[in-house]
């Protein structure tokens, strides 16, 4: 699905703003019907949660949200549509008393077509429904319980706060009724010759079209007339490489005659991505990952996409030398792709397929009686939604070149005897709908090489672990040892690359101690020492991704002090003393293994 742009041919208006508010309660009935009763007013984009007093944190339901909006008079014969970046979890689009979409999954887009509804000059109200609700079929899952005052309360598996609302950008826009749907490009090297393979899907009716390939000082470097699919050859092309970005713009113009009806604009890179035995090759060259688990996470907006945050964080990235970052545990807003892209940095793209643990991840805490993959928790209807995650993903972030790698699911229970049955057609249907990145997950440390069912079926293994805090806790002599034995059978059972995408310690600001006192900052930093001196012994792994990068916001427990401590960064990205533990090793690393 192609983003919005604004261009020649194409407009969009911001609806970001204060929008009139209303939770879902007793007494709402139809809201869309008239204007929203009440004085709430709730900032898009943010999460809803962190902001009203009295408190709408634990709200469990559908909240509402309204506003004007003014169709501009100047578009005539345009496609007339609303794009929202997100709406967590489920959207329900209402202009006037018109219901005109429905999306289901929080972090990804989606648009509905006001074309035939409205016409130029009109002024319309949208009121837009949002529902957190989670349940057995959703992606993450969930669960409604009733508490002992009758009230319904969520429950879920994962491990951040359920934020929740309208926490990414909306959008009216224009586009031609002729015109360029979507694009998708695969790149490829022969030698000094970069190639760009496209598919153009156009709607209307086929006049000439003229794709051009642009790079960065504004030649035209390539050309093709060629529809619906074609090649570009680039000869002595400029590689997009880790920590040295470069963009060609891709532009596909249709003309009717001579006149331009449609323009539409992408900025892609050339370079490959492959696997060779265990190792993992960016432009055919060994790749190493350094850097981060993180969360769109911080105070007051929760999950609201943010400028001003997104840059301190990639700046604070580029500080500790890490090279590549995790979308744990959903897709991000795509200004934060955007931003990897130009700026060279590199990114396992995730599915919000996180809690598949029922049975073991409920049963850290919980009664571990259920089973996860099954009629009766993740069914038939769960694995559409989550094939319809995948598809998502893929489409939306096929042609960023920073994405190098599908990460459909984190932590299932992969043990579980459902589990391959469920995960095989999702692993197949990631690579018919993208053939050129490789798929990958996050194992759960319960779930040891040996009683593993589905490792085989993805092309790099993605480990997650916490010997030393979960296990073995403060005892990081004994966490060593286990630790590389693990990681040397993972290496004999699977002959994977093997990436190490979770591993950290609970920590307090400020908390020292000359003792290995966990939850201090000289554990974590000795935690991060002890398993960096491992991978270093271990030749299938290829990359360390720590949790987290910054201190974020989960549901209550006895383990969350305000919230998850793993941050090498506080929650208002202050370094703890592991920042520079990493900054040091990373800094020295760059992309390769052996440095
Ligand atoms: C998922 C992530 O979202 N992995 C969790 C992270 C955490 O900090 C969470 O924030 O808890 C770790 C799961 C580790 C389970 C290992 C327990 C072993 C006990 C025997």
């Amino acid at each position: 699905m192609l983003k919005p742009i604004d261009n020649a041919t194409r407009e969009v208006k911001s609806l970001n703003g204060l929008w009139r508010f209303l939770p879902d309660g007793p007494g709402v009935n139809q809201p869309w019907t008239g204007p929203l009763p009440g004085k709430l007013e709730c900032p898009v984009p943010s999460s809803y949660n962190d902001l009203f007093v009295p408190s709408l944190r634990d709200h469990v339901g559908t909240v509402w949200y309204q506003r004007m909006v003014t169709i501009p008079s100047r578009w005539e014969d345009q496609r007339v549509f609303l794009r929202f970046d997100a709406a967590t979890h489920e959207g329900s689009v209402y202009v006037n008393d018109r219901l005109v979409t429905r999306h289901v999954g929080g972090y990804t887009p989606f648009e509905a077509d006001l074309t035939p509804l409205v016409s130029p000059g009109d002024e319309v109200r949208l009121t837009v429904g949002v529902s957190n609700i989670l349940s057995n079929e959703t992606i993450p899952p969930g669960r409604l319980v009733t508490d002992d005052l009758g009230k319904t309360q969520l429950r879920y598996w994962h491990d951040f706060f359920n934020y929740s609302g309208l926490a990414r950008a909306v959008y009216l826009c224009s586009s031609p009724m002729t015109r360029v749907d979507d694009i998708s490009v695969v790149t490829d090297i022969a030698g000094s010759t970069g190639s760009v393979r496209y598919d153009i899907a156009t709607v209307g009716p086929a006049g000439k079209a003229v794709i051009d390939l642009i790079d960065e000082a504004g030649m035209t470097v390539g050309s093709s007339e060629t529809l619906p699919a074609g090649t570009i050859n680039v000869p002595d092309a400029t590689l997009w490489q880790p920590g040295a970005a470069y963009l060609y713009t891709f532009r596909v113009r249709l003309y009717h005659t001579s006149r331009l009806v449609d323009e539409y604009s992408l900025r892609i890179g050339i370079r490959t991505i492959t696997i060779s035995g265990m190792q993992i090759l960016i432009n055919d060259r060994p790749f190493y990952f350094t850097g981060f688990g993180k969360h769109e996470d911080t105070p007051v907006k929760g999950k609201g996409h943010d400028d001003a945050w997104m840059v301190h964080d990639f700046e604070l990235m580029k500080w500790t030398g890490a090279n590549s970052f995790r979308t744990s545990h959903y897709p991000y807003a795509e200004e934060v792709l955007d931003y990897a892209d130009r700026h060279g940095v590199v990114v396992i793209d995730e599915t919000p397929a996180v809690g598949l643990n029922l049975n073991i991840g409920g049963g850290i805490f919980g009664s571990g009686k259920n089973v996860t993959f099954g009629p009766d928790f993740a069914n038939d209807r769960t694995r559409q939604n989550h094939e319809n995650a995948i598809r998502e993903l893929v489409n939306r972030d096929k042609n960023h070149p920073s994405v190098v790698m599908w990460c459909i699911t984190n932590e299932p229970d992969s043990g579980e005897a459902g589990a391959r049955a469920y995960f095989e057609p999702l692993v197949h249907l990631t690579r018919q709908l993208d053939t050129t990145r490789p798929v990958t997950y996050t194992n759960l440390q319960m779930v040891p090489p040996e009683q593993e069912r589905i490792a085989d079926l993805f092309d790099v293994i993605g480990l997650n672990r916490y010997r030393g805090w979960y296990e073995e806790t403060g005892d990081l002599a004994t966490a060593e040892i286990r630790l590389e034995k693990e990681l040397q059978r993972w290496q004999t059972i699977f002959g994977k690359p093997l990436l190490m995408l979770e591993y950290g310690a609970d920590t307090v600001t400020g908390l020292r101690s000359i003792h290995q006192l966990p939850w201090s900052e000289d554990f974590q930093s000795s935690f991060y020492e002890m398993y960096h001196k491992v991978f270093d012994r271990i030749e299938a792994i290829q990359g360390e991704q720590v949790w987290n990068f910054a201190d974020f916001g989960t549901g209550p427990g006895i383990f969350r002090v305000d919230g998850n401590r793993k941050g090498v960064f506080s929650r208002d990205r202050r370094p703890k003393t592991a920042a520079y533990t990493l900054r040091s090793r990373w800094i020295q690393k760059g992309n390769n293994k052996n440095a």
